[in-house]
């Protein structure tokens, strides 16, 4: 499979973020994306190639899977940030104020003067640090899922957008989760613009996609499936439970799979069934999977417990879904294993064809 490399994907490097009223080093590193790199330089599964996305066309996208005032946040963010006070410059951009939205009246509706007050109406956690190479590194990186959704257009089998930062968590108008534009919701817009009817999206990551889930929320095309630490006790909390559904008409078009914080592979694999038949019964011709590897027992952060052979495994069963399918690189945080899991499952998939 042909794959889509971010180059720019080292611009984006976050020091640290909040956890538990300290800040400790930042697990979304650029190191992560450099194993899979690596694992592939010793096992490859196909070329590496830059995205070829023009400017207007990714615009364009953008525009489509995001509002206009969050795309124009981004981009000026780092510069609002610094303008605040030049000693900014030496720090990451995190919020630290937050509306509480639907509750006590408290106003989204109007855009506050303050930046710090602004960055709290987008940003959902503060744990995704925002720095001078953040929009560059984030646009390369929808860039590469649209450049990977084209090949599946043209015939391929399957593509990788091998980028960071991730995307599964990012909304609309609203960043968090390390997240900042959403790879996978872009690449399964292009999917459906290049005639697919029905698309699905599998996430496999340990966190809920709280993101693409909203995007698609009210579309009955896409199909949003994810399986899941349960959010009554995992990130990211308040979205991911098995009773969202999709409303009016995406009705039925979402699929929560939320699972227990220490689950095994067993039962992962019997969920990822269920997902596979529900893309199946939908009737998609298209598949986009949010390659998420943060479901391994090593994890420092997530609470599953699946081995490096498991996901070969998981990517013989998505091959099974017999669809075009676009992966995009999600989360993983066991760093000198996220390498060997991610090439295990495009190698499994590869072998299942
Ligand atoms: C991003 B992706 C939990 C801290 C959670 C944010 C996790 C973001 C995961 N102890 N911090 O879905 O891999
Ligand atoms: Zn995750």
């Amino acid at each position: 499979m042909k794959i889509f490399l971010n180059a720019d994907h080292h611009r984006h490097a976050g020091r640290q973020e909040m956890f538990r009223g300290r800040m400790v080093p930042c697990h979304e590193v650029p190191a992560r994306l450099d194993h899979v790199l690596a694992e592939l330089g010793r096992r490859p599964q196909g070329e590496l190639l830059s995205p070829a996305i023009g400017d207007a066309t990714l615009d364009a996208a953008l525009a489509r899977m995001h509002h206009p005032d969050y795309l124009q946040f981004l981009a000026t963010a780092w510069a609002d940030w610094v303008a605040m006070d030049p000693a900014n410059a030496e720090r990451d951009v995190l919020p630290s104020v937050w509306p509480l939205p639907n509750r006590h009246g408290f106003r989204t509706d109007t855009s506050p003067a303050n930046f710090a007050a602004r960055l709290g109406l987008y940003g959902f956690d503060a744990g995704s640090p925002l720095m001078a190479g953040t929009w560059a590194a984030a646009r390369s990186g929808a860039a590469c899922a649209l450049a990977a959704a084209g090949e599946v257009l043209g015939g391929a089998r399957s593509a990788f957008a091998l980028t960071r930062p991730p995307g599964h968590h990012a909304g609309p108008d609203f960043f968090g989760g390390y997240c900042f534009l959403n790879n996978a919701a872009l690449a399964a817009q292009a999917l459906r613009d290049g005639g697919h009817h029905r698309v699905a999206v599998l996430d496999v990551d340990y966190h809920h996609g709280n993101g693409t889930q909203t995007i698609f929320y009210e579309r009955a095309d896409v199909l949003t499936v994810s399986i899941h630490g349960d959010p009554r006790t995992e990130y990211p909390f308040f979205l991911g439970h098995a009773d969202e559904r999709g409303a009016g008409a995406g009705e039925g078009a979402n699929l929560n799979l939320p699972l227990p914080r220490g689950t095994g592979f067993t039962d992962w694999r019997m969920a990822l069934d269920t997902a596979l038949q529900a893309v199946t019964n939908f009737g998609a011709s298209a598949l986009v999977v949010p390659m998420g590897l943060d479901t391994f027992e090593g994890d420092p952060i997530s609470g599953f417990h699946l081995r490096s052979a498991d996901y070969a495994t998981v990517g013989q069963a998505l091959a099974g879904a017999g669809l075009p399918t676009v992966f995009t690189f999600e989360g993983g945080y066991a760093v000198a294993e996220v390498g060997i899991n991610a090439v295990n499952l495009l190698e499994g998939f590869g072998r299942a064809v």
